[in-house]
């Protein structure tokens, strides 16, 4: 089966991204062009075939496609993003999955949730409860899961955007954050505290390698000596965005 991801192209508004939990710095939009350029490429490089969402360019966050849309099997969930601003971001990603033969729920209003805010791993999906994904959203999300064998735990956020924005899963299960920004480490059984923030998130690109930023040098070495393969990333311009390299694509395994 081709190991696909979605990803979208940055919108020339990127720089007036929304912001929660961080001031503003300034974005270099032909920066950010390259760094997706490269995330772009180390997925490739990797194996994964990437698919292109249809720009939003008058959406200044719609790079951050993996909020749009949660995909367990052949099932797609197209999300309700908290933020108004992001909710049409939604349409071009249900169109790209709909071509490529995928079953459609929807999260309907007035239920709200994030895809960032939606973490899987063998079989249970934690739902993170913050200032993006609500209740009714988490158990739509739940509905539409559990007749696939999804268990859906909620977990409480408020330190941070989003729940992938505060804790990933390494390829063994073993769920890795910076404890700081994690409301409640206690609800997962083996929890491994890294030491810089931009470390706590990981794509998994096969079950020895993950992808993650280059802003996390201790992390990346701590990784290592678990026997993992590290491919980093700088995202540097979507790190000021609240970004991470979770949330710049969708990873369909077949
Ligand atoms: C937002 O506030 O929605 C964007 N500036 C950042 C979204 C990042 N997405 C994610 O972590 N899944």
């Amino acid at each position: 089966m081709p190991r696909r991801a979605l990803v979208r192209r940055p919108s020339p508004r990127l720089a007036e991204g929304l912001l929660t939990h961080v001031e503003r710095v300034p974005v270099d939009v032909d920066l950010a062009l390259q760094q997706w350029d490269g995330y772009v490429a180390a997925l490739q490089a990797e194996g994964w075939e990437t698919v292109e969402v249809p720009p939003a360019p008058e959406c200044p966050d719609s790079v951050f496609v993996e909020d749009t849309v949660v995909v367990l099997a052949d099932l797609a969930v197209v999300t309700r993003p908290g933020a108004d601003e992001r909710k049409p971001e939604t349409a071009g990603t249900e169109q790209v999955l709909r071509e490529l033969g995928y079953r459609m729920e929807r999260i309907e209003a007035p239920g709200t949730l994030d895809g960032g805010d939606v973490l899987k791993h063998d079989g249970t999906v934690w739902v993170g409860l913050g200032g993006r994904t609500d209740r009714s959203g988490a158990e739509q999300l739940a509905r539409h899961l559990e007749p696939l064998g999804a268990r859906v735990v909620g977990v409480p956020l408020t330190k941070v955007l989003h729940l992938k924005s505060a804790v990933t899963a390494l390829p063994d299960g073993t769920v890795v954050g910076f404890e700081e920004l994690v409301d409640d480490p206690s609800v997962w059984t083996s929890f491994l505290p890294v030491p810089e923030e931009p470390g706590a998130h990981v794509v998994l690109l096969d079950e020895e390698t993950v992808l993650m930023s280059a802003a996390a040098p201790a992390t990346r070495r701590l990784y290592e000596d678990r026997g993992l393969r590290v491919v980093a990333v700088d995202i540097t311009e979507f790190e000021k965005l609240e970004g991470c390299v979770t949330c710049l694509s969708v990873r369909l395994r077949g």
